[in-house]
């Protein structure tokens, strides 16, 4: 690798910010079984502070996602000031579609005008929450969906979800965000109503242009090419954010990276070659997982690490190199160059970073040995412990 190439990477890599996701460090578990560990956050401002370890040890974690009403709290300015006394911020504001009774057959598309508006006006809720801390995106998994062929009208329910969607968007302010998750499948197994990133994206265009769509990367069936629909987001201007996990089997939740670490490399390849890391390019890279059988904190710091390695390795891609084998038809040549960056051992270029900003080297050892597991799991005794949820 070329000196150039490096320090080009150090520069891009110390820009980057990567959001928590506040679910994370609370517990969680499967349908079967969810294990509590000791020290576990018990309310939101608990779980800011664990959040803002990741980003002590990191130096690129400064943004705080929240899920309303998991993280609700009556005073959302003190939950703010909280952050900011952190050294962190409220980043994106989940809503919750999927957890109460009247949306059995739907929300945002639910046949009945008055359910409908039930969800609507939840969206007003989370916007009014994203006035008080500061929050720019709103951001919109939709569990809709029908189990059964003819359950409901397909076309029926996509023009009530385009009128819904309508009416959260006019409540926006100008510097807001709608930011539109898609998922092929569950809760509903037979048609979701937003299933791909496709249906996201027309959603997305009619609405305009502070709409954008989010990508999970559990949310793909098996096979599927992310890193082409990354391209292609890219190429419309509206991929607004990451949901980043890793996937073995559906929407597994686990560490980002763990299974597919080559997925990864490919996903930030194109990041990077469409010029889309810097900040000025609005993809939010958030993290989405659950840490069900691991340590919290340390989970989220792997993740972190994670996605910074595979950022690394694609920042080291020889483009010019590429560039030139591609034109000149070099299919060995080309791949090759993808290759020599992806095989790069990255962990010293980090090194270097977190020296840079004034870190420990080793964020998972550093965390380790600062004996914050050993406090929490000490003094985080009564309450009750946040779960996935609650
Ligand atoms: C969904 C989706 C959303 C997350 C919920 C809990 O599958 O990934 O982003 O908020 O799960
Ligand atoms: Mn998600």
């Amino acid at each position: 690798m070329t000196t150039d190439l490096r320090a080009a990477a150090l520069e891009a890599l110390a820009q980057q910010t990567i959001e928590l996701p506040s679910w994370a460090f609370g517990n969680s578990g499967t349908r079967f079984k969810v294990f509590g560990q000791p020290g576990v956050a018990r309310d939101p401002f608990e779980k800011l502070e664990d959040a803002a370890q990741v980003h002590r040890y990191t130096g690129v974690a400064p943004r705080v996602s929240l899920h309303v009403p998991w993280d609700l709290v009556d005073d959302f300015g003190k939950l703010a000031a909280h952050a900011a006394d952190l050294g962190v911020s409220i980043g994106a504001i989940n809503s919750n579609l999927f957890q109460d009774d009247d949306y059995r057959l739907g929300s945002l598309t639910h046949a009945d005008p008055d359910v409908r508006q039930k969800a609507i006006d939840h969206h007003a809720q989370c916007i009014d929450v994203m006035r008080r801390t500061g929050s720019t995106d709103l951001k919109i998994w939709l569990p809709d969906g029908t189990n059964y062929p003819g359950q409901d009208d397909l076309r029926a329910r996509q023009d009530r979800l385009a009128d819904s969607l309508q009416q959260i968007y006019a409540m926006l302010d100008p510097e807001h965000r709608l930011l539109l998750e898609y998922k092929f499948f569950e809760p509903y197994f037979y048609a979701m109503d937003i299933p791909d990133w496709g249906t996201s994206l027309v959603h997305c265009l009619a609405l305009g242009e502070q709409a954008m769509v989010v990508l999970d990367t559990g949310h793909h069936a098996p096979g599927t090419n992310i890193e082409f629909i990354v391209m292609q987001l890219l190429r419309a201007k509206r991929l607004g954010a990451f949901d980043f996990n890793s996937r073995n089997y559906a929407d597994d939740d686990l560490i980002v990276g763990s299974a597919d670490p080559f997925q990864l490399f490919r996903i930030m390849n194109e990041i990077v070659g469409n010029d889309a890391l810097s900040p000025a390019a609005g993809v939010n890279f958030m993290l989405d997982q659950c840490h069900n059988i691991e340590p919290k904190i340390p989970g989220q710091i792997r993740s972190v690490m994670n996605v910074q390695e595979a950022t690394a390795k694609a920042l080291l891609v020889d483009r010019a190199a590429l560039a030139a084998a591609q034109q000149h038809g070099d299919v060995l040549g080309a791949n090759n160059v993808l290759m020599d960056a992806y095989n790069t051992d990255v962990r010293p270029l980090l090194a270097l970073l977190r020296e840079q900003q004034g870190i420990d080297t080793d964020p998972y050892a550093a965390y380790a040995a600062s004996g914050y597991q050993e406090r929490i799991a000490r003094e985080r005794v009564g309450g009750t412990q946040a779960g996935w949820g609650a």
